[in-house]
């Protein structure tokens, strides 16, 4: 049996006997939907932009050059006919089940609760919800492809944001609390498909002290030591070997 087979067993029996498992989950677990991450080889960052991405996506930049953010944000970040893949479905499957306290996650795709997931936090917002930055008027996220240019309310004018947490601004505090109350009572905190770089949001995991902290990743990441068991790979190589 080669090295994967056998850690991919024991995921199985991990996931058989656990009771309360939380997902922490990043751009990674949306790649095999068409969505590029960040930092793999073909992500967003290896990408030739006139500015780099983290700059584009931070919170002066959206004030200062608005068109340029939305250029970006709308032919990158706004991938409106993605669909759920095999990993995103198995996390509903088993909050279904009765046996996961839900997902907590970086991922701004929507994608979690479109494969039936019901308790998602969402750390970084969602492109799925928009706002007028005077009126607050509520837009979906085709009201923002759609737009020509930068997306302004049809009611007052002023310029529409998403709803998503830019580079430089605070996580909703409500949304962080609901995430630690899920990890801390987590009996397994399966991590997958985040370089865990980015904080305060990897910072979260600390709050996991229940049985078996599982990271599973084709790339090394700040917390691989701290794993009981680490799975270096492709979800396509893992999660269709998974029954629940
Ligand atoms: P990241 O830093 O790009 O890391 C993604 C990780 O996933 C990398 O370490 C990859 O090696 C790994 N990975 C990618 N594909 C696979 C795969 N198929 N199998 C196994 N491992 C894989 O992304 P993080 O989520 O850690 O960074 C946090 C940022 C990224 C958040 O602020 C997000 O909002 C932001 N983001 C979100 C999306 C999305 O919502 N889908 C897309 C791009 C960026």
């Amino acid at each position: 049996m080669s090295e994967l087979q056998r850690k991919i067993e024991e995921l199985q029996t991990i996931i058989d006997e656990g009771r309360r498992i939380v997902f922490f989950t990043g751009a990674g677990v949306s790649t095999d939907s068409g969505i590029p991450d960040f930092r793999s080889q073909d992500g967003l960052y290896s990408m030739q932009y006139r500015y780099p991405p983290e700059e584009i996506i931070s919170h002066h930049f959206f004030e200062e050059n608005p068109e340029e953010f939305y250029r970006f944000y709308k032919d990158k970040m706004l991938i409106l006919d993605a669909e759920p893949n095999d990993t995103h479905k198995l996390m509903a499957k088993l909050e279904a089940k009765g046996k996961s306290l839900g997902v907590v996650t970086q991922n701004i795709d929507g994608l979690h609760q479109k494969a039936g997931s019901k308790r998602v936090y969402e750390l970084h917002g969602s492109v799925l919800r928009n706002y007028c930055t005077r009126c607050g008027k509520f837009f979906d996220a085709s009201y923002i492809k759609n737009s020509s240019g930068i997306p302004c309310c049809d009611k007052c004018g002023a310029i529409v944001k998403p709803d998503v947490v830019l580079y430089e601004e605070g996580l909703s505090s409500p949304v962080i609390n609901g995430a630690v109350a899920a990890i801390q009572s987590a009996d397994v905190l399966i991590v997958l498909g985040t370089s865990l770089v980015v904080y305060p949001a990897a910072g979260l995991i600390r709050y996991f002290s229940g049985r078996k902290l599982v990271l599973i990743n084709r790339s090394v990441t700040p917390y691989d030591r701290e794993a009981d068991l680490l799975i270096q790979a492709s979800f396509s190589d893992v999660f269709p070997k998974i029954k629940v």
